[in-house]
């Protein structure tokens, strides 16, 4: 038994009186009031977490991750509540690849970054030098996130603080704070009090905390232009950051495929979220002399993903978050007809509906320079770009100055391999896209960002090397 294993029991233990309104963005029904954080109760929780850090490292690494076990353990007995939650703010729906999946996706998360060896190793033994390097704390992270996977960004950027002896204060975004807030109260039902503090607000409050002198790292998820303040706030502390700032993924589909047989996974490398996703498929390269097989085939099972109100069982796609999202993908798929692209489905949103719903929307012909190709849709708006030569798509592809995944389709491993080699981007999949996994390094190039998260890798992104030689 969990003592949030209800609804209402864990939305009313993060409820406040008055603060920020956060509306169901399937309906506009309130969801609850999220406290309104402000700059001096970002710098009392950055203090908490100062206090508690030394005890904390002190546990020692396999004490830590009993307790990140633990908090496992304590995510799962509350996970329907939590992924009624999420559906309700985020509007994503229960099923699919969605509120539940994401939930699970935070205990997952956790386990695996408890079981992962230490990064500490021997460089140099060679009878007369013994070098070791060790990884130790930083002190306090801090971790500033988005509201597209809320909870799950989250945990990738608390569980590999907390498992290297940091201490934590989140951020989360103002679009999604009860989520987060809701997350971090069953962690903490487990966790010794300070080591893990969150304050919500909006952009203000995420500023002081990048700007705080009480910060020895940052964690960013967000988006390219506030990486960029990011990164000027941290110059008197020079505190470390890591970013992952989205991208605009492309995905590359060779002519020796079997488009009925990839459909479904090109479909959910690009809606998955409902397309609000940092490493979804944001464009799609097909060669000419397979296009309509793999458009129709695009189409078909386009047709038959149901899209609605979160909290309805069938529905596996959901609203935009926010007008600002909506928005951003309405104008671009108005860009889109402008071009004279060809509409395939969707395209049409209903403005007289009462959530931020866009329909599920494929669109052909279209040229590379079309915003709908060239800028992030961060929607259910797939352009799908037709090429002549591979080389052409390879250019094509690494046209843009963002580089987070992108992915080759082939029936022949080798050649998509050498695709992949000429791919500008953190991560390139074969034959599938976005599937993200906790042991693999994860990060971008170009504009979106630097460093890695996850696996030893990303433990070492919250920790300096301590060399100790002799
Ligand atoms: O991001 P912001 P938003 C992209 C997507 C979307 C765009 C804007 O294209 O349209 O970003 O989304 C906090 N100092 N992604 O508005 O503004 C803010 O309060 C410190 C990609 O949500 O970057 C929030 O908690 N913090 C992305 C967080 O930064 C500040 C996922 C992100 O806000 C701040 C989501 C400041 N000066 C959207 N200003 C991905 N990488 O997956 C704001 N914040």
């Amino acid at each position: 038994m969990s003592q949030f294993d209800t609804y209402d029991s864990l939305l009313n233990s993060i409820v406040a009186e008055s603060g920020d309104e956060v509306k169901n963005p399937a309906t506009g029904e309130v969801v609850g009031i999220a406290p309104a954080g402000t700059p001096e109760d970002m710098e009392q929780a950055i203090a908490r977490a100062r206090d508690a850090q030394k005890d904390w490292a002190k546990l020692g690494e396999e004490k830590r991750n009993e307790l990140l076990l633990a908090a496992a353990d304590a995510i799962e007995a509350a996970a329907e509540p939590l992924a009624e939650l999420l559906s309700r703010e985020q509007g994503k729906p229960l099923n699919g690849p969605n509120a539940r999946f994401e939930v699970g996706a935070c205990s997952a998360w956790l386990r695996a970054t408890a079981s992962f060896e230490s990064p500490d190793h021997t460089v140099v033994e060679d009878g007369e030098t013994t070098a070791k390097v060790f990884y130790r704390p930083l002190g306090v992270v801090g971790a500033i996130g988005p509201w597209n996977w809320p909870m799950m960004i989250s945990v990738w950027q608390l569980a590999p603080a907390l498992r290297m002896g940091n201490t934590v204060v989140m951020k989360p975004s103002e679009y999604t704070p009860l989520s987060v807030l809701a997350l971090v109260k069953v962690i903490n039902s487990v966790l010794p009090e300070g080591v893990l503090n969150i304050v919500t607000g909006d952009g203000k409050v995420g500023a002081a905390l990048s700007t705080s002198q009480g910060i020895d790292k940052l964690m960013f998820t967000g988006s390219t232009e506030t990486g960029r303040k990011i990164v000027e706030s941290t110059a008197a502390s020079l505190a470390r950051v890591t970013l992952e700032l989205g991208g605009n993924d492309a995905g590359i589909v060779l002519d020796d495929v079997n488009a009925k047989e990839i459909a479904e996974g090109l479909f959910w490398g690009a809606f998955i979220n409902t397309g609000q996703t940092c490493a979804a498929m944001k464009r799609l390269y097909v060669p000419e002399s397979i296009y309509d097989e793999v458009v129709d085939a695009l189409v078909e099972v386009a047709k038959n993903m149901p899209m609605g109100v979160g909290l309805e069982e069938e529905n596996v796609l959901g609203p935009l978050q926010n007008k600002q999202q909506f928005d951003i993908v309405d104008k671009l798929v108005k860009a889109a007809k402008d071009g004279g692209a060809r509409v395939l489905v969707g395209g049409e949103p209903d403005y007289d509906q009462p959530g931020y719903f866009f329909p599920t929307t494929l669109v052909a012909d279209i040229d590379n320079d079309n915003p709908l190709v060239a800028e992030e849709q961060f929607g259910p708006a797939l352009p799908i770009i037709k090429y002549s030569t591979v080389d052409e798509a390879i250019e094509m592809a690494n046209s843009l100055d963002v580089g987070l995944g992108s992915s080759v389709w082939s029936a022949d491993r080798e050649r998509a391999l050498e695709v992949a080699s000429q791919l500008e981007a953190g991560t390139t999949w074969i034959n599938a896209h976005g599937n993200v996994d906790p042991r693999i390094p994860f990060g971008g190039t170009k504009n979106s960002g630097y460093g890695v998260e996850f696996g030893v890798e990303g433990l070492k992104g919250l920790a300096y090397p301590h060399v100790v030689n002799g």
